[in-house]
This record gives C-alpha cells, sequence and structure tokens, in this order.
C-alpha cells in the first residue's frame, strides 16, 4: 500500500503505508508476524496511526542507532516528543540526551559497570545463584517469574548497587512503568499508571548518597562527583538510571530464558551436556525474545535515510526485536540454537547508547544458566505462560514450571 508523497512525506520514492498499532494487546502478544509484515514491506515504513517512521530491518536499526547526530535521543526515545510534550519525568541524564552530555554521563556509567568490576561481584552474583537454584530445586513446582526471574534481580543488583532491603519490589512497579511510558497513553499505560503511585518519592529519596552504602555502585557515581566527574545534581539521577534499567531488563532477560528453556527441552539438552554454553544460550535468548522490543529516535534535521526523505521533528520507531529476526541478517532466524553466537544483535541496541550495563546483564544470565545446567536435569513446563504485556518490554507475568534434579 502506498501513498502520494504530499501525505507521507517520502520525495524520492513512495513508502509504505501500514495501519498496524504496534502498542495493541494483539501486536504486543504476538509480535513477530508483524515484524515480517514490515520488514517485507520496504526499509522503512510510515505507520499511519502514530504518523511515524518505522524500521525492522536489521541494517536500517543498526544505521539510525550508529547516526545520533541525525537521530537524536535528546527528544525522548519514547514517542512522546520531548520538544512539544512535557516528560513525565526529569529526563534521564545518560538515555534520554546527545553527546557532549551523554559522553560525560555515560563516562562515569561505564567505569562503575566495566567488566573488570564484574570480577568483583561475580563471585557473590554466582554465590547467590547458586542459593536460589537449590531452593528452588527442593521446591520443584515453582513459578519462574515470580521465583526466579523477578527474585534473583532483586536480590543481587540493589546489592551491588548499595540498596537496602526495604521496598525493593517498588523497582518492578517502577521499571513497568518507565518502559511502558515509551509507548502511547493506552490502556496499558493507564493500568500501569494507577499502580505507580508513591513508587517516584520512593525512588528518588533511595537515589541520595545517605541511602547508599559506601562503594556501592550508587555510592561510586556520587565519588565521581566528588573528584569533578560530574555535579552534585547530576548525581542522583545517574543513580536513578540504574533503578529504571538495571531490574526490569534482567527480569525479563531471566524470564524469557526460562520460556526458552521450557519451550525448546532439546536446546536446554544442550546447555546440560555442555554448561559452558551458558553465556552464548543468553546471548540467544537476547536475539529471540529481547526483552526491550523497541526504541525511538527524533530527527533533529531533515534527513535522507534509505531513500526516504524525513522532516526535521519525525519520531522513528526502531524495532531491535525485529532486526534481531530479519531472514536478511540471519540463517533461519524464527529457531532458537543456544550455539547460534548470534554477534551483532541489537537487544542492548548499538553504538553511543548501547547498553551500558551489558556486562551486569550477561553475567547475571550466564550464572543462572550455568546454575541451572548443573542442578536442574529438566525444565518442564505445567501450565500456560501468562503474558504481562507491556508497551518496550516483552514479558512474562507467571511461567509455571516444574525443576527436575540431575
Ligand atoms: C534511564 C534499557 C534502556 C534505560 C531504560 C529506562 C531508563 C533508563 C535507561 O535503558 O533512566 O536512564
Amino acid at each position: 500500500m502506498t501513498v502520494p508523497q504530499e501525505q507521507c512525506q517520502s520525495s524520492a520514492q513512495d513508502v509504505p503505508h501500514l495501519d498496524i498499532d504496534p502498542f495493541s494487546d494483539d501486536f504486543l502478544s504476538m509480535p513477530y508476524p508483524y515484524h515480517a509484515q514490515m520488514r517485507d514491506a520496504g526499509p522503512i515504513v510510515w505507520l499511519d496511526r502514530y504518523g511515524l517512521w518505522a524500521s525492522a530491518r536489521h541494517e536500517e536499526v543498526k544505521a539510525a542507532l550508529n547516526d545520533w547526530d541525525r537521530f537524536s535521543s535528546a527528544a525522548g526515545v519514547g514517542l512522546a516528543n520531548f520538544r512539544t510534550e512535557k516528560p513525565f519525568r526529569p529526563p534521564s541524564l545518560i538515555l534520554e540526551v546527545d553527546p557532549p552530555q551523554h559522553t560525560r554521563s555515560r563516562a562515569v556509567l561505564a567505569r562503575i559497570l566495566s567488566p573488570k568490576m564484574m570480577q568483583q561481584v561475580r563471585a557473590e552474583f554466582e554465590r547467590q545463584a547458586d542459593i536460589l537454584i537449590d531452593a528452588l530445586v527442593e521446591k520443584r513446582e515453582i513459578d519462574g517469574i515470580k521465583d526466579l526471574a523477578a527474585r534473583y534481580p532483586l536480590r543481587v543488583f540493589p546489592d551491588a548497587v548499595g540498596l537496602s532491603d526495604e521496598g525493593r519490589e517498588n523497582l518492578l512497579l517502577y521499571g513497568d512503568m518507565v518502559f511502558n511510558s515509551f509507548g502511547p497513553h493506552n490502556a496499558i499505560f493507564a493500568r500501569s499508571v494507577e499502580r505507580y503511585g508513591p513508587v517516584s518519592s520512593w525512588i528518588m529519596d533511595k537515589c541520595r548518597r545517605e541511602q547508599l552504602r559506601p562503594d556501592g555502585f550508587g555510592d561510586l557515581i556520587y565519588q565521581a562527583a566528588d573528584r569533578g566527574e560530574i555535579t552534585y545534581e547530576e548525581a542522583p539521577l545517574l543513580v536513578r538510571s540504574f533503578l529504571s534499567a538495571g531490574v526490569d531488563t534482567t527480569v525479563n532477560g531471566l524470564g524469557n530464558s526460562l520460556y526458552c528453556m521450557a519451550a525448546f527441552p532439546e536446546q536446554y539438552a544442550k546447555l546440560v551436556a555442555t554448561p559452558a554454553l551458558a553465556r552464548p544460550a543468553f546471548e540467544e535468548v537476547l536475539r529471540f525474545e529481547s526483552p526491550v522490543q523497541t526504541f525511538f529516535r527524533t530527527t533533529i534535521k531533515p534527513v535522507e535515510f534509505a531513500g526516504v526523505q524525513m522532516k526535521e521533528n519525525d519520531k522513528v520507531l526502531l524495532f531491535l526485536a525485529g532486526a534481531n529476526r530479519d531472514e536478511r541478517q540471519w540463517k533461519s532466524p524464527d529457531v532458537f540454537d543456544i550455539e547460534r553466537k548470534p554477534t551483532g544483535h541489537m537487544a542492548f541496541g548499538s553504538g553511543i547508547h548501547g547498553c551500558v550495563g551489558q556486562a551486569v546483564a550477561r553475567l547475571e544470565g550466564e550464572v543462572i544458566l550455568t546454575a541451572l545446567a548443573k542442578k536442574v536435569k529438566r525444565i518442564e513446563s505445567t501450565g500456560e505462560p501468562v503474558r504481562r504485556l507491556n508497551n518496550t518490554l516483552r514479558a512474562f507475568g507467571s511461567l509455571p514450571m516444574r525443576f527436575i534434579p540431575h
């Protein structure tokens, strides 16, 4: 379906118009056929419903993410354009900014979340994984989300940040809200807002230095302020980024891992036979069921991209999860294969905004899948998986399952 240029803003060629709603329950429940429809329609499509450009192809998603000078993050990485709409919270100092502000924030967070720092927390992450999986093998009948995928990150990550135990479940509500806020103000967002209540002030209170254990990730941000690398006004907002991005993402990375291992028992058998596959297996989960499905960019100048003429201030919706199943990039993309080693997947984004916490996420995935391989012979689904629809995240609310020990 194509439309004349004055309607679709394409001067070089007619651009396919699609009337699908990527934030409808239907799309969010099963996005992959819609991704295929968009990819097949062209490198860039126009979504009438929201009046924006979109791409679900690997080449264009990657190219746009690496073109920060034209595809800005400072106008928000959701549907809302911060140049014309009030952001739902003060913008993130790393996610929702461009260089040079981004460069300063990024340097501080990158050092705190570096591979070297992971060596220091690895033993504790492994210990907590062993404790939890031992308890769940004992319990046998579990909910993969409540008992494992949500519990583990809520234990190890806030511990590493240096947060007290009190009220940690708030981090799940906050993450749900933040990731819903990148989409439209639909019913999913509204339900999230209802549950949100006092969580925002709880979060900002936890970002204060007095609330953070000395030498945890949070305190290390304040130490960067002590050295003058950032200001004391910036420090709590950078701690907020840990609390926004560091829990619901890995909860769903682990939840989607459990879902895949239960759905593809022959793949889980390979992991049990070779626990060293834990790391590549987690990468394949991220490709196959990407926890963060989408991000937006905003053009800050007129842009010609993939043969399409875009105006200034256009929103562009990038389907990371669509890029991760693009048959132009991957052999049999709809096949889950833990031996694939899917280098170049877009689940952590790409370019200057590529996930700064990816070493933490990979560590959590690795130690949980390793502990499972060593302690659980088989994972059986014992009931229908229940989805938790979110405007950005691919998430489950419940995964009934049985752990059968060796
Ligand atoms: C932040 C996974 C993308 C995010 C997501 C949500 C919030 C933030 C970052 O990274 O506040 O910086």
